[in-house]
């Protein structure tokens, strides 16, 4: 009898045909939020689950599941998993590291463009028939070239990010947990600095590191206060990481110029005062969202649960520990 396993969100059909060729499969396309409760129930019976970054897998719901050897995020960032408790269980987890490095890169960008340049607001304006002729000082914006750019969290996708500036001539400085092999700083045209001196230095600062307790309100009231009165700050890593009403008092307050979020705390609820700003642009947590990608992601995922459910190391193996002896 074929394992039986969870596909925990609406994916492409032709990942459940995947998995159904190894698999029992529960999917779940109508893409119901099941939550801890949700989970708990259609976890009693599985060997495995495909799981998003929006899918609580806690304690409780590890608990709940016996049969469980395997939970395989189709994120990269894997902080809706308590990875203890699958260890303490002996199960597996695994994420979706590289698949979609350049999309969110893509999106980090086109965040920064639009913040720089107030595509949003300016859109916004011209729909609402405010345009009532061409003007000298209408709209101005920063520019991008030759500005600088400060990424916070320099692991792949900060890496991409980094790439795509040496198109607009830009001077890239970074701050990482740990520094850069030399030949990869040169591959980007980067330096290292410390994060005083990149949050004073940035023109436009992307931040693009993992979350957890420790990065929780890594920038706050006290780091905004450091940047540049005419700064832009882009999220596209997680809600959390940034500080939420810090932020909206500083974009309000005219100590930073824009922001372009992709995440927020609390999401998909947000803090009703970021609708009230003009100088914002909120996008739906869609940086990996091009139809390539999300395919190559939940593909990525379901090659982790073939492999981990077969007896193999699955390739992105994040708890090693619960490898069976
Ligand atoms: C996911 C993400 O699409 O990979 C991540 O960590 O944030 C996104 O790419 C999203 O989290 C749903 O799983």
């Amino acid at each position: 009898m074929k394992p039986r396993i969870l596909v925990s969100r609406a994916v492409f059909p032709e990942v459940i045909q995947r998995l159904a060729g190894h698999f029992e499969v529960d999917d779940n396309q109508a893409d119901v939020i099941l939550g801890v409760a949700g989970l708990k129930e259609r976890l009693a019976d599985k060997a495995g689950v495909l799981t998003a970054a929006t899918d609580p897998v806690t304690a409780e719901v590890i608990a709940a599941a016996p049969k469980l050897k395997a939970v395989c995020n189709f994120a990269v960032g894997y902080n809706n998993i308590d990875l203890a408790a699958c260890t303490g269980a002996g199960v597996m987890a695994t994420n979706t590291p590289g698949v979609l490095d350049d999309t969110t890169a893509d999106l980090a960008w086109a965040l920064l463009m639009a913040s720089a340049r107030r595509l949003p607001a300016a859109e916004r304006w011209l729909r609402n028939g405010e345009w009532k002729g061409w003007e000298f000082v209408q709209w101005l914006g920063a520019d991008v070239h030759h500005a600088t750019l400060g990424i916070l969290g320099m692991g792949r996708i900060g890496q991409a990010v980094a790439r795509r500036a040496l198109g607009f001539d830009m001077k890239v400085i970074y701050h990482n947990r740990t520094r850069l092999p030399a030949d990869q700083e040169a591959a980007c045209r980067a330096c290292f600095v410390d994060k005083e001196t990149m949050l004073r230095e940035s023109d436009f600062l992307v931040l693009l590191l993992p979350y957890s307790p420790a990065t929780h309100h890594t920038i706050g009231a006290a780091e905004l206060a450091l940047m540049k009165p005419t700064a832009h700050l882009i999220n596209v890593a997680r809600g959390g990481i940034v500080d939420d009403e810090a932020l909206i008092a500083a974009l309000r307050q005219g100590r930073l110029c824009g922001a372009g979020l992709d995440v927020f705390e609390g999401e998909p609820k947000l803090n009703a005062d970021f609708l009230e700003i003009d100088n914002v642009i909120l996008t739906p947590h869609i940086g990996s969202s091009s139809r390539a990608t999300r395919m190559a992601m939940a593909m990525r995922a379901a090659d982790n649960l073939i492999a981990a459910l077969a007896g193999q190391r699955p390739p992105n193996l994040l708890n090693p520990e619960a490898l069976p002896g």
